[in-house]
Formats: C-alpha cells, sequence, structure tokens
C-alpha cells in the first residue's frame, strides 16, 4: 500500500488490517505511518519514495511475499490553465502517480504473480477519465494512469492477477486540495463548500475492500465512485 501516511491510502490500510490482512504500509512520512502502526498491529511500516528507483527496490527486497498492491501514492498540484502550466508541477505529479505507480507495479509484480493469486489496484481518479478546466497536468497524468491500468489487465491476462482500478471522484481528505492549492487552505476549503457530504476516504477504503475481497475469478476492472451531490465532474449540487 503506498501512500500510507494520510487520505485514502491511511484509511484503505487501516481498513485492509481489519480484513484480516497483514499490512505493508509506505511513505515518505515515517513518524505518520509508525503511528499507525504503534495502534494496529497488522501495520508494519515502510518509508518510501516511489519517485526514487532505490527506495522502491528496497522495498521489493524487504517483501517475503505480496498478494495485493494498492498503488495509491499520488495527487495534484496546481489549477492553472495550461497556458499557464508550470513544467515542473506537471513533472512532479507524472513523477509520483504515472512513473511511481509503474515503478512500484515492476518491481512487485514477479512476487503477485508468485503469490499464485495476486491483485493490482491502482488508485485513479474520475480525472483519469475526463478532462476539465484547470485540471491540467493531473488529468493528463490519471489518464495515463488509466491507461496503465488497462494495458497491465490486457498483459497479464492468463496470469494469476486481478487488476482493479479505483477511480473516485470528489473525495474530502485532509490533504488532496491543500496540496493542489500549495498550502492555501481557504482555496482548498471552496472545493467542498456546501456540498452535502463528499465522499470521505473511509468510503473509498470500503470500496477498495470489497474489490479486493471478491472471490478470485471476480475482476473488478473499474470502480467509479462519486458522492451523489456530484452526478458528473461538472455537476455538482451545493446548498448555500
Ligand atoms: C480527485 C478528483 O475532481 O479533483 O481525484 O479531479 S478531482
Amino acid at each position: 500500500m503506498t501512500g500510507a501516511s494520510s487520505g485514502i491510502g491511511e484509511a484503505t490500510a487501516r481498513r485492509l488490517a481489519a480484513e484480516g490482512f497483514e499490512v505493508v504500509a509506505a511513505a515518505r512520512r515515517r513518524e505518520r505511518l509508525d503511528k499507525l502502526a504503534a495502534e494496529i498491529p497488522a501495520i508494519r511500516p515502510v518509508t518510501l519514495d516511489v519517485t526514487s528507483e532505490e527506495s522502491v527496490a528496497e522495498l521489493a527486497a524487504s517483501l517475503e511475499r505480496c498478494d495485493v498492491l494498492v498503488n495509491n501514492a499520488g495527487g495534484a498540484v496546481g489549477l492553472e490553465p495550461v497556458a499557464e502550466a508550470l513544467v515542473d508541477d506537471w513533472r512532479g505529479m507524472y513523477e509520483v502517480n504515472v512513473l511511481g505507480s509503474l515503478r512500484v507495479t515492476k518491481a512487485l509484480l514477479p512476487k503477485l504473480i508468485a503469490s499464485g493469486d495476486g491483485v493490482l489496484l491502482m488508485l485513479t481518479s474520475t480525472a483519469g477519465l475526463v478532462s476539465y478546466e484547470g485540471g491540467g497536468g493531473y488529468c493528463a497524468a490519471k489518464h495515463a494512469q488509466t491507461s496503465m491500468t488497462e494495458t497491465l489487465r490486457l498483459e497479464l491476462c492468463g496470469e494469476p492477477v486481478r487488476v482493479i482500478e479505483i477511480a473516485p471522484g470528489m473525495v474530502q481528505t485532509e490533504e488532496f486540495a491543500l496540496t493542489r492549492f500549495r498550502g492555501d487552505a481557504e482555496r482548498a476549503r471552496q472545493v467542498y463548500q456546501g456540498v452535502p457530504d463528499p465522499l470521505t476516504a473511509d468510503d473509498v477504503a470500503d470500496a477498495i475492500a470489497w474489490t479486493v475481497t471478491r472471490p478470485s475469478h471476480v475482476n473488478i476492472d473499474r470502480l467509479v465512485i462519486r458522492p451523489r451531490a456530484q452526478a458528473a465532474q461538472h455537476k455538482v449540487h451545493r446548498v448555500s
């Protein structure tokens, strides 16, 4: 489980541990993982930077086996139109969302196959399915991740590995919008303003747990999950 130190990653680590999995919670921020592991014995903390080949190789070497890989590390930076996009923001989003998932997938795929019944799960986004103004680099990165997931499912057909994509819409987490707006808490708050019940990280963790605990022959290809108030990317019900 990558990106396990907060948000959907942390909620999923907790949920999978509750389902009986031994969870390797991997992320950069070790102190947060240590806290989680102190609370839940089935969680093992591992420091991981998905942008580093060495760090990913260390993770793979430390694992005796891997039955489920959740590629969750990701995020958005910036909401500028393409015309004003910062190349470094795009590069950063590609590094984590796309290349990070690629690195971890490549490193752990042999173990998933060797498990005899593996699950490779990609946390994408509805931004991987549609584009929106300002979505620029994030939509492009998530589209790439969606495409990588579809390709993997084709390439792994015949291997004992399910390939699952979870594409959430509006999820209110501690950090997603704050990171996107470079720490501007007021702009982050406005994203969810007036939206009755955006999804929570636990809602997404619940969906993930359901997909990975289906019988081995059942592959949930893609699960799109949005709050009731969001009928489509641009169609969000808000109350004042
Ligand atoms: C997050 C969903 O709508 O901000 O992945 O792109 S959105």
